[in-house]
């Protein structure tokens, strides 16, 4: 009876603390749920193994939990950015539907942003909502002109519906777990939110 009550807490707040998943560019660290309301996702200091990203025609591919959310990019071109105040806005904020895999293409240069040129060292940080809080994941970069996004990134998108998406949800949208195409990561990613969530409801008890 206790456990069958602590699985299902677990089960229904392992989906909330899944929130978003940063899939590329890659984030600074292994994605740590409880942490990721907080600037970062924890993850204060810059890391020194930055990835090579294309100053226009980039991607940014998430996995996410909630099928309907509020997306946006900031960047700063601090060599260690240790506060909001030192990103400004590179992709404005939007609202989509996608349960799952979402991967869209990002032009860092596009608003002529001082500092975003060629062999800067910059940070984004993704700023996610899905309804419960604000979320935080970052990625270090250096951008280069010639940088070209590998094949083996996963580039998927779940369930976007452009148009008419409260039809789509009314006709039934398949659940993140059962969206094709990165549904392994995903679930591997419930997984683990799940354990960490009976692992600290048990703690409590
Ligand atoms: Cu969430």
């Amino acid at each position: 009876m206790r456990l069958q009550s602590i699985a299902l807490v677990g089960s229904l707040l392992g989906v909330a603390s899944a929130h978003f998943h940063l899939q590329y560019p890659p984030p600074r660290g292994p994605f740590v749920a409880d942490q990721e309301v907080g600037f970062c996702d924890g993850y204060v200091n810059s890391t020194t193994n930055r990835t090579e990203f294309p100053l226009d025609g980039g991607i940014i591919s998430i996995t996410s939990s909630h099928p309907h959310f509020t997306f946006g990019v900031i960047i700063s071109t601090l060599e260690n950015p240790t506060s909001f105040r030192n990103f400004t806005q590179a992709v404005d904020y939007f609202v989509t539907e996608s349960a799952g895999g979402f991967c869209f293409p990002v032009n860092l240069s596009a608003k002529n942003l001082p500092g975003v040129q060629e062999g800067a060292n910059v940070t984004v940080q993704m700023v996610f909502d899905g309804g419960d809080e604000k979320l935080y994941q970052c990625a270090d970069l250096t951008l280069k002109q010639a940088a070209t996004v590998s094949s083996d990134v996963p580039c998927v998108n779940g369930t976007t519906t452009s148009g008419s998406p409260s039809a789509a949800v009314e006709t039934g949208a398949p659940s993140p777990t059962a969206t094709t195409g990165d549904a392994s990561s995903l679930s591997a990613l419930n997984v683990a939110g799940m354990l960490g969530i009976v692992g600290s409801v048990w703690a409590v008890l």
